[in-house]
């Protein structure tokens, strides 16, 4: 599962100028030590991005993820790329988490740049859950228009891969109308702001002890600084 989505993400990435960055072995691929479940990462260097990562854990029947996240350079404001999507085999139960996630909560930011996630948000309405995110905050680092699935994998009215291809697209649209024009917050602030998040991300993300039962607390703790949130240790 997810794993169609992976290869358009890649795919779109690669289209875009994209250039793999090799990663360290156990970072690149690990099988837990009972070998019932695998996570895979790559890493992206995209012409304005400044980071650009992609996750897949398998682990059969019980458990499905394809997570990733794209920081742009510190010299726009864009927002991040953040897209979390989980699938536990004993419940058929998808949570689908897509969103354009800002920087700051504000209203010309939002205007900015959230007029096709509206649009999206409008769409989809299985994917406009209005009760309250767990784990996170919904006003920081979250936009009013993030979809969000979660419930039966069989009761999702439109395929996954349809909506995940154009929220892509859309978010592509951000960078290719190169709206780095717009200089809302300078380079120092968006730095800042990306070091915060991966801080705050790091803090509240339930994924670690999910890492930690599979491969380890050791792996899990790396993993976490120092792939997906390796600039918690900056401040
Ligand atoms: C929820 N994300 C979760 C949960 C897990 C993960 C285990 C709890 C699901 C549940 O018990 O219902 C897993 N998070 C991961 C994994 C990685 C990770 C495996 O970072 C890394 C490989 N999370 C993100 C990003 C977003 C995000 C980028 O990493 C933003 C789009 C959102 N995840 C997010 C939200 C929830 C969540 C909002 C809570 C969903 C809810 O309220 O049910």
């Amino acid at each position: 599962m997810f794993e169609d989505l992976l290869d358009l993400a890649n795919a779109s990435i690669l289209s875009h100028g994209g250039k793999k960055i090799e990663l360290e072995n156990d970072l690149k691929e690990n099988f837990s030590s009972k070998g019932d479940a695998v996570i895979r990462s790559w890493l992206w260097d995209v012409p304005g991005f400044r980071r650009w990562r992609l996750t897949r854990m398998d682990a059969g029947k019980n458990l499905q993820v394809f997570n990733s996240v794209a920081y742009p350079e510190y010299k726009n404001n864009h927002p991040i790329l953040g897209i979390d999507l989980l699938w536990f085999g004993v419940k058929n139960k998808l949570v689908a988490v897509l969103d354009f996630q800002p920087l700051i909560q504000d209203e010309e930011y939002f205007s900015h740049y959230y007029q096709g996630l509206k649009v999206l948000n409008n769409l989809y309405p299985s994917f406009n859950r209005t009760k309250t995110i767990k784990f996170y905050d919904s006003n920081n680092y979250f936009s009013p228009w993030l979809l969000f699935y979660s419930g039966d994998y069989d009761a999702l009215d439109i395929p996954l891969n349809k909506i995940f291809e154009n929220f892509l697209d859309t978010y592509w649209q951000i960078h290719d109308k190169n709206l780095e024009k717009y200089k809302y917050l300078c380079q120092d602030e968006v730095k800042q702001l990306h070091i915060n998040y991966d801080i705050y991300s790091r803090e509240r993300d339930p994924a670690h002890g999910l890492f930690k039962s599979y491969f380890g607390e050791e792996w899990a703790d790396k993993f976490l600084s120092n792939f997906l949130f390796p600039l918690t240790n900056q401040k």
